[in-house]
């Protein structure tokens, strides 16, 4: 029987500040897990690090999933890269394009990013709730992504040139979510894992990461059990980044 727990219950809302603001209340009033809370429209959508998100309305998918899992805190990380996968997969599933995974959560098209995931935790010594949080530009214009984002930013309709329908793209996104979701339960982060480095335009390439501590730049070889990326410098040192602002060097 096909295991569907996520998308089982969607709340929806024409507008919130956040849907991870939303969702993350909802989970800590005992929502069931895979509730998933959806708005057309965010007046304060986040990014990592206080950074916003634009989230106008009828012009992208914002959502956020409630995940309980039984797991260490230090495996949540996993769900990122697992949300990534499933992202990726589901938009290629409805648009028959596939982006590309930037460490560790962009999706990217023609290496313009056209979706930001964002998972926060709410753990002691195990996890009570996991907040995923994605935001897929669907319909957006080069006049909606407005000049600060036009050089980095696309949107489904700016690749595809068709008009994206809203609850079609989630219901792929939903499906391929339960899947990986309960793959990660049954079999582990192996196959996320395989999955994710199928499916990532970063490892291999000539990289530079912001880390806050500063920049490093080198060859991206691998990601780890948690998640964190693998770089070689020139000098053949190797570093490990379990946070950071990746730019690649040699886009395709
Ligand atoms: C992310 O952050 O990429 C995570 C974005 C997660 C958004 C979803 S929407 C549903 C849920 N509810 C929320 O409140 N958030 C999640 P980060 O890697 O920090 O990237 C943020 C940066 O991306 C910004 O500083 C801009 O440069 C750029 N950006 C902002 N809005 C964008 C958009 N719509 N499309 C592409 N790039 C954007």
């Amino acid at each position: 029987m096909k295991k569907m727990i996520i998308g089982q219950n969607i709340r929806y809302y024409d507008e919130v500040d956040s849907t991870n603001t939303v969702a993350n209340e909802l989970a800590q009033q005992e929502a069931p897990e895979g509730t998933v809370v959806l708005a057309d429209c965010q007046h304060r959508g986040q990014g990592r690090l206080e950074r916003r998100w634009l989230s106008p309305p009828n012009k992208g998918l914002w959502f956020s999933v409630i995940l309980r899992p039984q797991a260490e805190p230090p495996t949540a990380v996993q769900l990122t890269l697992l949300a990534a996968v499933a992202t990726s997969l589901g938009i290629e599933a409805y648009t028959g394009i596939r982006p590309g995974i930037k460490w560790p959560n962009d999706l990217l098209l023609q290496g313009k990013k056209v979706c930001g995931i964002l998972c926060e935790m709410d753990a002691g010594e195990t996890i009570d709730h996991v907040i995923i949080g994605i935001g897929i530009n669907t319909n957006m214009t080069l006049q909606d992504l407005g000049p600060e984002l036009q050089a980095t930013a696309t949107s489904l309709w700016l690749e595809s040139g068709r008009a994206v329908v809203g609850p079609e793209l989630l219901d792929e996104v939903l499906d391929q979510l339960n899947y990986w979701y309960f793959k990660w339960i049954d079999e582990g982060f192996e196959p996320v894992y395989k999955a994710w480095n199928r499916l990532n335009v970063t490892l291999g390439r000539f990289i530079r990461v912001d880390c806050g501590e500063g920049q490093f730049c080198g060859q991206a070889l691998s990601i780890d059990e948690e998640g964190a990326l693998v770089i070689r410098e020139a000098d053949g040192r190797e570093r490990k980044f379990n946070f950071g602002e990746v730019s690649i060097r040699n886009p395709e």
